[in-house]
């Protein structure tokens, strides 16, 4: 078993960094692009051997030392009730507007709601056969309370945070809601053989400290105890989310995702030594001529050190990414982050 990633985590020595690219498994691939010609999302997300399909994709082109299993953040949504469509971007059915919506969210059972997820992970963890592990992961409840609210993507995200300053107890109600039905749903993605779990927290900058710490944090904190009570390591990932790292670091997380807009060694230092960080490349960068973009591998490489970093872009890969550009920057990351010297030549 590849476990360099594993170890990473845990801030154990390895021989190189370990690479795993946010959203791996998606639009930029043609052969993604086929089987979605064939389903549509959904259907893709809940057919263990599609989702299985599309999340092995990636590993068959690239030498990626983790798999994501292929599903969305939102799905486990369905077991509160919310009615979801994607096309390709996400829509809420009835976005939650009162009380009354929100007192409505009754938890049902995940093995009834979302049973395919932990079948998708047992059969992909089958297939790799050892190969690298697979990561689990799900929403952050501000992030996914962000959706439930606005009803979409949000830019500006006006209708949460009306209700987190006017309502504030009704908001804790819906993040208190989320966390009960998310640790399970980790917890089971775990028991069906996930071996690491990232929470994802993408819209989480978009809250002042104060806001993080009050309405994002504390939910953080819980789910990142539960899991590592399981004994795997977690991620906690947000963008913009640099100076919030002092917070962060309280989720008690084995791993922070990072993005582009810090320097790696600066969110070290914010960080503190104690955790091991993920990033931190910018997604376009993979657009750059491949010199330039082999020296900034390099130079996130050299700021993070050799001890306690995963190499990922610092948000997801972008649909309109040549796959030639992936592989450049895979190479780069073999050649630029082994850390083992070469013997010396007699
Ligand atoms: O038509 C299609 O093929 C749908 C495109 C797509 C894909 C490939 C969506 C819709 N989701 C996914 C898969 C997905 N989503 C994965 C597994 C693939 C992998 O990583 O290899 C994961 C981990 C996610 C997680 C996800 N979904 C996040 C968190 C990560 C991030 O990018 O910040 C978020 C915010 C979503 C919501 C979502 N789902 C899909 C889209 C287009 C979006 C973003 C919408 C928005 O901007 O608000």
């Amino acid at each position: 078993m590849n476990d360099r990633f594993l170890r990473a985590c845990r801030r154990q020595p390895v021989d190189r960094a370990p690479l795993w690219i946010m959203r791996q498994a998606g639009r930029y691939l043609p052969e993604y692009r086929e089987l979605r010609a064939r389903v549509d999302f959904l259907t893709l997300c809940r057919t263990p051997e599609l989702a299985v399909e599309a999340s092995l994709q990636p590993l068959q082109r690239f030498d990626l030392d983790a798999s994501i299993i292929f599903s969305d953040i939102l799905l486990p949504l369905e077991a509160l009730g919310c009615e979801l469509t994607f096309d390709p971007a996400p829509k809420i059915a009835r976005p939650l507007k009162t009380v009354a919506d929100i007192a409505a969210l009754t938890p049902r059972p995940l093995a009834e709601v979302v049973p395919y997820v932990g079948e998708s992970i047992a059969l992909l963890r089958r297939e790799l056969a050892g190969r690298v592990p697979v990561i689990g992961f799900c929403g952050a409840p501000f992030t996914l309370a962000s959706y439930m609210v606005e009803g979409g993507g949000s830019k500006s995200f006006i209708l949460i945070k009306r209700l987190m300053f006017e309502q504030p107890k009704l908001a804790h109600v819906l993040f208190e809601k989320l966390t009960r039905t998310l640790i399970p749903y980790l917890e089971m993605q775990v028991d069906a053989g996930a071996r690491i779990v990232q929470i994802f927290d993408s819209w989480g900058g978009e809250l002042s400290p104060h806001d993080f710490e009050t309405f994002s944090l504390p939910y953080l904190q819980r789910m990142v105890s539960a899991l590592k009570a399981k004994g795997v390591p977690v991620i906690v990932f947000g963008t913009a989310m640099s100076t919030h790292l002092p917070l962060l670091r309280r989720t008690g997380a084995d791993v922070l995702g990072v993005d582009w807009r810090i320097e790696i060694d600066q969110a070290r230092a914010l960080a503190g030594p104690d955790v091991a960080l993920q990033g931190n490349l910018d997604p376009l960068a993979l657009f750059l001529p491949r010199a330039e973009l082999e020296a900034r591998v390099g130079d996130i490489l050299r700021r993070a050190g050799p001890v306690g970093h995963i190499f990922n872009l610092g948000h997801g890969i972008l649909p309109p990414t040549d796959p030639e550009a992936a592989k450049h920057l895979v190479e780069a990351v073999h050649r630029l982050g082994c850390h083992v010297t070469a013997p010396a030549s007699p």
